[in-house]
């Protein structure tokens, strides 16, 4: 451990660089807490002086669980070997719009309330209608001085009729795709600061978009001493989206022409979820017919084209990273690779698509390097996309809002630089709208669900409670792929719990949101000393599910109301949520 001895040099002695350059790669492998030493500065920071720049790959509806990150051999070179890997990183709303304006809020869609990807209930033009964009990540960081700058896909229908940019991109560097050519693979569309329109015809949207990030990186060089937020966001691997007489027609994505021919055989994973002979599930799910041959043949061309799609994205990593070296900013630069939210491909024996509380759509890739940060590692923390912003924040050595519905991810590898971060417990897994499948004709009304997911020392489920008044409950330890919903056989006790704590969650907001048991245990002085003498429910301490299951307090919580909806609206409505 002879880096120790760094760990106490005052900030102003060494800097950044001059500390990396003290250490050979090989070292800093076999040494985990050696791998970087930092700068423990009064504000948490890792620079004394200059503050981090964050560049985010963020790609739109790629799976983890369809093992799409296996297949990109230059994210694994330049990010995944060179960070963290976080599995039980989660959207809260698998769904793009809702889960993009998580990302860039820290706020929960029972909070921000853009629930659906178009109007009235989602899209930009919400976002925009409800004023999102007057306090959130990235007004914080322009604040504090921040050169903020945004290419492709933002958040769901950005029409080019838009006269500006939202604030926090307003001053820099705003370059969305824009309606009706978001999803479109060879003809996008861009608007620059809501400039004229600019339509790329034949040209593939991916490499366009490498194009101009050079070239907003070269730009970005041109002042190394002002910090930068830069998201670079392809469209891939989301279907192809057309707007027809017909309705808007979903099919699968188009590759670059050179990555045509990659994948041949490669096909969805067979594991038990996929297309089961049982199907124990509710609503509408359980009334799905097995796919037969010839869709299973549509999901497999399907998952290719999404890989295919993929490589342009992977190529588009390297160019990007390496240009930022060349440019000598990768090391004061923390890379997160990410997507809006999951997908899935016959599990369930759904055909292709998102919205459902399950693992394949809520599980997705995160990923993050940069200094502090350790290499080649996989972290189980528990975290969302609503944790983003906090962590940006003290990355950045900026207060961290209150009001946020997240806590920071603990993403560096030594605790003493800010103390310890935790790990989130339990959140809640939300959805107001039809689910359709994409690729079909099929909608379904009655997808409203909320659920907790909950992930402990010796505890892994799913509850779900449906807006048609139907439950399920999965032991993800014993059944990882959510096929046996036990339900009618799981303790009322435990139910008991996971209602109260539903309750919590579907109104929770800031604190309430990041110690949820705290709602459900004040811990007050007075209390606790009533607690020891009655045997009350107000303990100190609970802050857990462990904690709370202890049989003290089963009364209290056989005694609380339980989560339910009134009836399958699509949207939110607080008053739809009350039992
Ligand atoms: C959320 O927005 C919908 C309209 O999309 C509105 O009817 C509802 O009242 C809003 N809910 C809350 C809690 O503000
Ligand atoms: C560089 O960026 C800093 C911080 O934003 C700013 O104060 C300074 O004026 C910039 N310099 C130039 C030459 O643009
Ligand atoms: C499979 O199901 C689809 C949709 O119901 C149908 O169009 C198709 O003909 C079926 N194929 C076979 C081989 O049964
Ligand atoms: C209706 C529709 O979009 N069908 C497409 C679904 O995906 C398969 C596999 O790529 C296509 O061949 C179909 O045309």
């Amino acid at each position: 451990m002879k880096s120790y001895s760094l760990f106490v040099l005052p900030a102003v002695l060494l800097s950044f660089s001059q500390i990396i350059a003290a250490y050979s790669p090989s070292e800093s492998a076999q040494d985990p807490l050696g791998t970087v030493p930092f700068v423990n500065n009064r504000h948490g920071s890792y620079y004394s002086k200059q503050k981090p720049n964050f560049l985010v790959f963020l790609t739109d509806d790629q799976d983890r669980r369809m093992n799409s990150l296996d297949h990109l051999p230059l994210v694994k070179k330049y990010i995944r070997d060179q960070g963290t890997e976080f599995t039980n990183y989660y959207t809260t709303t698998a769904m793009c719009c809702p889960s993009r304006v998580s990302l860039w809020s820290g706020q929960f869609a029972h909070n921000h309330n853009v629930t659906d990807e178009s109007p009235p209930h989602g899209s930009y033009t919400k976002f925009v209608s409800q004023k999102l964009d007057q306090n959130w990540l990235p007004t914080w960081l322009q604040q504090s001085g921040y050169s903020n700058n945004y290419i492709g896909k933002f958040i769901n229908g950005v029409s080019p009729t838009l006269k500006q940019a939202p604030k926090g991109f307003d001053r820099d560097h705003w370059e969305p795709l824009v309606a009706p050519n978001i999803y479109t693979f060879y003809s996008p569309i861009f608007a620059t600061n809501n400039g004229p329109l600019e339509k790329h015809d034949g040209v593939y949207q991916t490499d366009i978009i490498s194009d101009k990030s050079i070239q907003i990186l070269d730009g970005l060089a041109q002042n190394k001493s002002n910090p930068f937020l830069f998201v670079i966001s392809p469209t891939a691997p989301h279907d192809e989206v057309w707007v027809t007489p017909d309705g808007v027609k979903f099919t699968p994505p188009v590759p670059a022409k050179r990555h045509e021919h990659l994948f041949k055989g490669a096909k969805a994973p067979r594991d038990p979820s996929f297309n089961p002979a049982k199907q124990d599930k509710v609503s509408w799910l359980k009334d799905l017919p097995r796919l037969n041959s010839t869709q299973i043949d549509q999901i497999d061309a399907t998952y290719r084209a999404r890989l295919q799609s993929l490589q342009a994205t992977d190529e588009l990593v390297e160019r990007v990273i390496k240009r930022l070296e060349h440019n000598g900013q990768l090391e004061h630069t923390y890379i997160v690779y990410t997507t809006d939210n999951g997908y899935h491909l016959g599990t369930h024996r759904m055909f292709a698509g998102k919205q459902t509380a399950y693992e394949e759509d809520t599980n997705i890739p995160f990923i993050i390097r940069g200094p502090g940060i350790a290499k080649n590692k996989k972290s189980n923390a528990v975290a969302t996309h609503t944790h983003f912003p906090a962590t940006v924040l003290k990355l950045a050595g900026l207060p961290v809002p209150d009001s946020l519905d997240a806590h920071s991810i603990p993403v560096l590898e030594d605790i003493t630089v800010y103390g310890k971060d935790q790990s989130s417990e339990a959140f809640a897994v939300e959805f107001w709208s039809q689910a359709f499948m994409e690729n079909t004709t099929a909608k379904f009304d009655t997808n409203t669900y909320k659920s907790v997911r909950l992930i402990g020392k010796g505890y892994n489920l799913l509850y779900t409670v449906w807006c048609t008044g139907e439950h399920e409950y999965y032991d993800l330890v014993k059944d990882p792929f959510q096929i046996k919903n036990i339900y009618e056989d799981t303790k009322a006790s435990l139910l008991n719990r996971l209602d109260a704590l539903l309750n919590v969650l579907r109104t929770c907001k800031g604190p309430t949101c990041r110690d949820p048991w705290s709602v459900l245990h004040p811990s007050n002085k007075k209390n606790e000393i009533e607690d020891n003498r009655h045997g009350g429910h107000h303990s100190r301490g609970v802050k857990s599910l462990q904690d709370a299951l202890n049989k003290e307090f089963d009364k209290y919580y056989a005694s609380l109301p339980k989560f339910g909806f009134k009836s399958c609206l699509q949207y939110y409505d607080a008053e739809n949520e009350l039992t």
